[in-house]
């Protein structure tokens, strides 16, 4: 795990070996800000899930930011119920530092814990940012979790969360606040934010994203979670949704890839000179940014081509 997060070689060697044992896992994505409960609650959906006889891994991306070094460690102590589970993997993963981006990293765990047959991961977002919403990239069923008291205008809506959210709870709920996120949710479901038909086929049926309540501080709620999770897995299956997801991320997997592999040969086959070279112009205004990097871009393709012929004569 550690050799792909980094992304090295023989990372890459161990990903390519496993993919073709992939796509079997259901992959539950939690997202939400820090602090609506998701590490709390994720703990207790996994308990849940080893006792309905399910094995399964966890991923938490955590902040690396200093304001927040203590993070790490904590969900470490709150997922202690758990680690003594040889059923349950739990994976702690730094958000910051990946060759490909966080959300790239993740999918690549995904793919070590799929392979390696897991029928359940959990991952459990950074509660910031655009990594909230690139979960969607990765997950089967995305769990919005959000938390009374964070504001009364729904912070998801603006971040653009309900649209991806598949099951949405609202954690806290021993709060009496609870009840005003509940309403507040419910209308903002009802204008039609959260029902996810925009591309589905006629006759096909839709699945009307659930607004549950659940106190993960107290252990209840989530059985009802659980049961929703499993739903919308059964939904996915029952219908052609599932297929259509494994399209739309392996597309997202490519192009990922495929970015990665050019900022490579951006890296080693770009000589650092010609590029000091390019910035030189554009500083001293002779060039705009725009027509240097193209010129580079040729130069690289031309580098690459001729390489290429080299290798072939
Ligand atoms: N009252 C209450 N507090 C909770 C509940 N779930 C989590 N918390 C508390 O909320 C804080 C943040 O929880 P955490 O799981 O770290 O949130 P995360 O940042 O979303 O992962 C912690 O102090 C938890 O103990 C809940 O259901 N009710
Ligand atoms: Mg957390």
């Amino acid at each position: 795990l550690t050799l792909v997060e980094n992304g090295t070689p023989a990372g890459q060697s161990a990903l390519a070996e496993l993919f073709p044992r992939t796509g079997q896992a259901h992959v539950v994505g939690f997202t939400g800000s820090t602090g609506a409960g998701k590490s709390t609650l994720v703990n207790k959906v996994a308990r849940e899930i080893r006792d309905r006889g399910d094995e399964l891994a966890v991923i938490a991306v955590d902040p690396t930011s200093p304001f927040s070094g203590g993070a790490l460690l904590g969900d470490r102590l709150r997922m202690r119920e758990l680690v003594n589970d040889p059923g349950v993997f739990i994976r702690s993963m730094a958000s910051r530092g990946h060759p490909g981006g966080v959300a790239h990293a993740t999918r690549d765990l995904v793919t070590v814990l799929d392979g390696l047959g897991f029928p359940v991961i959990l991952v459990e977002t950074v509660g910031a940012g655009q990594a909230q919403v690139e979960v969607a990239q990765v997950a089967h069923t995305v769990v919005l979790v959000e938390a009374p008291g964070m504001g009364d205008d729904i912070q998801a809506l603006k971040a653009g969360l309900l649209e991806i959210a598949d099951v949405i709870v609202v954690n806290k709920a021993d709060r009496p606040e609870a009840q005003q996120t509940l309403r507040a949710l419910q209308a903002a479901r009802l204008g039609g934010l959260a029902v996810e038909d925009a591309d589905r086929d006629a006759g096909e049926a839709s699945w009307e994203t659930p607004i549950l309540k659940a106190s993960a501080l107290e252990g209840w709620g989530i059985d009802a979670l659980v049961d929703a999770v499993a739903a919308h897995r059964d939904y996915l299956r029952a219908s052609p949704r599932w297929d259509a997801l494994r399209t739309r991320h392996a597309r997202a997997e490519v192009e990922a890839w495929l970015m990665r592999h050019l900022r490579t040969w951006v890296d080693t086959q770009l000589d650092p000179a010609r590029i000091d070279a390019a910035v030189a112009t554009v500083a001293a205004r002779d060039c705009d940014p725009a027509s240097a990097a193209r010129d580079l871009l040729e130069v690289l393709v031309h580098h690459i081509k001729t390489s290429a012929e080299q290798e072939g004569a």
